[in-house]
């Protein structure tokens, strides 16, 4: 591979150039209008505008960020993380035209993105799922009938959702009846299909993901778990690798079944595989994310594998170059979400990042960011302004690291979430490692 476009902008461009630049290979970045002074674009070989700020007139310009890939000659086609990074018509789009997808089959992406295919697909391979309809609703007779059966709280979920996006708790039938028409109709406008299915609502549970990698000769390995489970109104805002909460035991367990997993739809490149872990340690598929996640850093940070390389590598047919039992990890690694934000209103909080000094000069700090001072946080995308990620030898040496670093944060121009993470770091049950998925709403 000698030239790869990023589909993408912000720190995961940058992350992504840095792999490219260290294997040799030549970058093509794509800018709005309004990105074109961010470090990302000046980072890339080459950097073309691919329109005017919103999404829809470009990072989301399919056919044109087609047009830019073909006639600079590129090899490969990197999405990063959301955008077009799991839409199956831009993959098979890309495909048609010679050039490498870097990502799972376009049939994968079609199958994981469809919630009720997926949970089909993988009960079928004997992957516990949880109790629900299985199938789609078209009536609210039989959402309640179904919801009678398993048992209130459910989750109402649309089948073109995921990550968060388009569920509604339903504590009761009557909450559910309420959620019903209006949930049915956001997803048709959003996913293009109204299908919406029920799953048992996990109370105070885990969210626990498994990066997995398969190549095109057939091998799956795994990467280890990332406990996700602080997260506010579905955005994730801690990750950790290893889980506080997990046995071996169940570890374990919750490795091979995501293998099992992996393995039930001969998967490609990198994935995620998240579970719900209740609080008997029994564990459930939630959705398999056909992508490079966010949170990916973790998991270089204590496998020391470069997952970028890993996904190119295996793109252009290379095997995995570890066996499983060669892969180990070391050390704790927590990941912060820094988001331009009202700390106390929770709204994005975009303007000029007039002061920002990191204080990374020591080995237990990584900041993956795409900002530099005097940059701008646009409100026409994402506000995550960085991750910070803490990697020391045990957790309690990394909830200090990340204590010291967030105290020292000189950041002005925007306000951020830093203070959600020292209430978040002071906590006794976050210290403790006994947090749940109710955690943030709780702490309140
Ligand atoms: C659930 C769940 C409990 N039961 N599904 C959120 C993100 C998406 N990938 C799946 N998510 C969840 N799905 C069932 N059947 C719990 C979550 C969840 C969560 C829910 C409420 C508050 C915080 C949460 C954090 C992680 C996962």
């Amino acid at each position: 591979m000698q030239k790869i476009l990023i589909a993408n902008r912000g720190e995961i461009a940058l992350r992504i150039i840095k792999t490219c630049h260290q294997m040799g290979i030549e970058t093509v970045a794509i800018y709005s209008e309004v990105d074109k002074e961010m470090p990302y674009v000046k980072a890339a070989s080459k950097a073309v505008c691919v329109g005017e700020a919103p999404v829809n007139k470009s990072y989301l310009r399919a056919n044109k960020i087609l047009e830019i890939a073909k006639s600079e000659m590129v090899d490969a086609i990197h999405p990063g993380y959301g955008f077009l990074s799991e839409n199956a018509a831009f993959a098979e789009l890309v495909k048609s035209e010679g050039i490498i997808f870097i990502g799972p089959d376009v049939e994968i992406i079609k199958l994981m993105g469809d919630k009720i295919v997926s949970r089909k697909t993988m009960e079928l391979a004997g992957v516990p799922v949880v109790p629900g309809s299985g199938h789609g609703l078209d009536t609210i007779e039989e959402a309640c009938t179904v919801s009678e059966t398993i048992g209130y709280p459910v989750m109402l979920k649309a089948s073109g959702g995921g990550g968060g996006i388009g569920m509604v708790l339903c504590e009761n039938e009557q909450a559910l009846i309420k959620a019903f028409d209006s949930t049915k109709s956001r997803a048709q406008t959003y996913f293009g299909t109204n299908e919406v299915f029920i799953e048992k609502y996990i109370a105070e549970a885990r969210h626990i993901e498994v990066q997995v990698f398969g190549d095109q000769k057939g091998n799956i390995v795994h990467l280890f778990e990332r406990d996700c489970s602080i997260q506010r109104r579905h955005q994730k805002v801690i990750e950790e690798s290893p889980s506080p909460f997990l046995t071996e035991e169940t570890r374990k367990k919750i490795y091979q079944t995501a293998l099992k997993a992996a393995k039930a739809v001969g998967y490609t490149n990198a994935g995620t595989i998240e579970f719900i872990v209740d609080e008997n340690e029994n564990f459930y598929f939630l959705e398999m994310n056909t992508r490079l996640q966010v949170e990916h850093p973790v998991t270089e940070m204590i496998t020391g594998i470069d997952l970028v390389e890993w996904q190119i590598r295996i793109a252009q047919g290379e095997p995995i170059p570890m066996l499983q039992s060669q892969i180990k990890t070391t050390g704790h690694a927590i990941e912060f979400r820094l988001y331009a934000e009202d700390p106390v209103r929770f709204l994005p909080s975009p303007g000029k990042i007039t002061k920002l000094v990191w204080n990374d000069k020591t080995p237990d700090v990584r900041i993956d960011t795409g900002y530099q001072e005097g940059n701008t946080v646009t409100p026409y995308y994402d506000p995550m302004i960085a991750k910070c990620i803490f990697y020391t030898d045990t957790r309690m040496e990394a909830i200090q690291a990340a204590e010291r670093f967030f105290n020292d944060l000189q950041i002005e121009g925007i306000k951020t979430n830093a203070p959600l993470f020292i209430n978040i770091l002071v906590n006794n049950e976050f210290k403790k490692g006994s947090y749940t998925t109710a955690f943030i709403k709780k702490m309140k």
